[in-house]
């Protein structure tokens, strides 16, 4: 692939953690947005500074910036949170759950408001996709939470418009805090999604996951000309769509290196970049913080010591899962 050709604009998108203030990151014009990893889920008063409910395991004050090669604009329209580049769009949206509300029905309501805003907005292409919200494994069989929200996001997506060659990367994890956090990515133009080919597509998991199958890809690819970011979903032991290893770590951490490294594999071999895609940013979602040692250990070994990586607390959407990784990659 040949070298130095003319980019366009605003793929430029770049991910980092960072332990400084907030205010000193949102100095640059040129961060789409700050995301502080903490106990609170909530929205502040700058629409570029998201509170997401997940907190850092062992790092203090860490927070995940994205960073654009251009001025952003940003604003708060709708109760989306957004700022923005000639090519790309990130949007936060948060929801306030009622006492007795139908999580289904709110988790509906909250994709149909920020689909509806990229879409207006002339951003209609999903990159990536965050969803945070407490008591994810909470309910019996076709009523877990996680299971609710997976209905309410199709049913939404299904409202918009997108099909499964429109899903994208996501991550969909529990936290403990009040509110559900969506936030995304999304773009004026196409940009190419992927499947591992060790793992059944997630949309065609069978009845037994629940009455809706999630509606997401295993991976998305943005940029132009070789260049750009791969975003990496939530990635787990699971094989087909069976959970591996059940209540073993050492396992289930083979198993989702295993998926990832065969995810990477398969995405490199069908955009043949001239240079390898390596893991810029990592996070790293853990059941139970005590299992961070070995769980540290053991990614360390695996993508060496300078990967940033997030270790957050977190709850897995299938309550057998011990840990899950996503990454973001540069090419
Ligand atoms: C899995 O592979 C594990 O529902 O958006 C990973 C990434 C998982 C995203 C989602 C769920 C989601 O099925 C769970």
């Amino acid at each position: 692939m040949s070298q130095g050709k003319e980019q366009q604009p605003g793929f430029g998108i770049k991910c980092k953690l960072s332990q400084d203030p907030v205010d000193q990151i949102l100095a640059s014009e040129q961060v789409f947005a700050v995301v502080s990893f903490g106990d609170q889920c909530v929205a502040s008063g700058n629409s570029r500074h998201l509170q997401s409910g997940l907190p850092s395991i062992n790092c203090a004050g860490l927070k995940e910036v994205w960073y654009g090669d251009q001025p952003v604009r940003h604003g708060i329209t709708d109760g989306c949170y957004w700022s923005g580049t000639e090519n790309l769009l990130f949007v936060a949206l948060w929801i306030q759950e009622s006492e007795d509300g139908d999580f289904s029905r709110e988790t509906e309501q909250g994709y149909d408001r920020i689909l509806a805003f990229i879409k207006s907005r002339g951003y209609p292409s999903l990159i990536r996709v965050w969803n945070h919200f407490a008591d994810i494994n909470a309910g019996a069989d076709d009523h877990e939470r996680y299971k609710q929200f997976c209905l309410g996001r199709h049913k939404a997506l299904l409202n918009a418009g997108y099909t499964k060659s429109d899903y994208s990367a996501a991550s969909a994890v529990g936290h403990k805090a009040d509110n559900t956090i969506i936030y995304l990515i999304a773009g004026r133009d196409p940009c190419t999604h992927f499947e591992n080919p060790r793992q059944l597509s997630a949309y065609k998991y069978p009845r037994e996951y629940g009455p809706q199958s999630p509606s997401f890809a295993r991976a998305t690819y943005c940029g132009a000309n070789g260049s750009g970011i791969v975003c990496l979903s939530g990635t787990a032991a699971i094989i087909g769509h069976e959970t591996q290893n059940e209540g073993d770590l050492q396992g289930q951490l083979d198993v989702t290196l295993d998926n990832i490294d065969g995810l990477i594999e398969s995405i490199r071999e069908q955009i043949k970049p001239a240079l390898p895609i390596t893991p810029g940013v990592l996070k790293v979602y853990v059941r139970h913080p005590p299992q961070l040692d070995i769980i540290q250990r053991r990614i360390e070994a695996h993508f060496g010591k300078q990967v940033q990586t997030a270790y957050l607390q977190a709850d897995i959407c299938r309550a057998d899962l011990l840990v899950e990784i996503e990454a973001v990659c540069l090419l």
